[in-house]
């Protein structure tokens, strides 16, 4: 299955015709899912692959055997792609772990009723838009990227591939009390402190660890132990699929990368749609770098009202 350059559209969301059929994603809508699954949910680019070499390594109590032998795509496959059916058939995980991008809107009815484990991860969306950005590059199935400040655009407007971040979002921390075991948790948490977030998603998954586990399970789901994992550093996929000439998925790994892309007035006009868009999210996210920012602007009006 080629079709580089086709493009399903779904709900009015365009998906990569490459991973994606109209059926599959039919299918994704209604799957069956267990009480025992796990279920990790993410926009792009927000630290899927990661979360996916946790839970691996979390199941595996921090043994690596699994993780730097099976791909990735095969431990966790993703749910709305056309080969998932044929790979959870053959994968041997209990629990059975699923990954998704899907937004809430589209997925939450077949949840609906099932104690499936939900882990939603969340990353800063400047840096999601650079991380997104540069993978159009070298993803031969994705759409060749304009300029940045067109891409930006796109992201701001909903229209990139997967559609909009701030739909997706909003959708899985607004609707919390309509999936019945979901944990929240960011790409800043995990790299602020990978530790601590290896026990909570642990704990939430009832797979207790002991130090040492928890450990071994930090080494091997560290930036530079998984760039070095073919496993999940997707140069397995096929130059012609992705150009690995034109950068690596695991490419920086950092917070804040989008302090190097975007301009000052790029970064106010983010600021404003993303106050306006998120003024009705009943979640409050801690983005380190916004966070300075409200403190300025508070600094700001007081100077202004004094
Ligand atoms: S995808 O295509 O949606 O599955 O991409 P996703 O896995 O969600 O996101 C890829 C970005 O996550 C970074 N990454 C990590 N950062 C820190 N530590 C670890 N262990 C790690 N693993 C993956 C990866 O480098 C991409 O971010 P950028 O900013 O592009 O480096």
């Amino acid at each position: 299955m080629a079709r580089l350059d086709v493009t399903e559209m779904f709900h009015g969301i365009s998906f990569p015709g490459h991973l994606h059929t109209q059926d599959s994603l039919k299918l994704a809508l209604k799957f069956p899912f267990r009480d025992s699954d796990i279920l990790i949910v993410s926009y792009p680019k927000s630290g899927t692959t990661w979360m996916q070499e946790i839970v691996s390594l979390i199941s595996n109590k921090g043994d690596p055997h699994v993780s730097q032998n099976t791909p990735n795509w095969a431990r966790s496959p993703w749910l709305e792609q056309y080969y998932f059916a044929a790979v959870l058939d053959s994968s041997p995980s209990t629990p059975r772990v699923i990954t998704t991008h899907l937004p809430h809107h589209l997925l939450g009815p077949a949840l609906q009723g099932s104690k499936a484990k939900v882990i939603y991860v969340s990353r800063n969306p400047k840096d999601v838009v650079v991380s997104f950005y540069h993978f159009h590059k070298m993803a031969n199935f994705l759409p060749e990227p304009d300029t940045f400040p067109e891409f930006l655009n796109q992201f701001l407007e909903g229209t990139l591939s997967y559609g909009s971040w701030f739909d997706h979002v909003k959708g899985w921390s607004d609707q919390t009390a309509s999936v019945n075991c979901l944990l929240h948790i960011t790409y800043e948490e995990m790299s602020l402190d990978l530790c601590g977030a290896i026990k909570r998603i642990s704990s939430f998954l009832q797979c207790p660890l002991v130090e040492d586990e928890v450990s071994t399970c930090v080494k091997h789901c560290s930036f530079s132990s998984m760039k070095h994992n073919k496993m999940v550093n997707y140069t397995l996929v096929a130059q012609e699929i992705m150009d690995h000439g034109k950068g690596s998925f695991m490419r920086k790994g950092k917070i804040g990368d989008w302090k190097n892309m975007f301009t000052e007035e790029q970064n106010q006009y983010f600021n404003c749609v993303y106050k306006s868009k998120m003024q009705d999210c009943t979640l409050r996210f801690v983005w380190e770098e916004q966070k300075e920012e409200e403190s300025h602007v508070k600094d700001l009006n007081a100077v202004e009202e004094s």
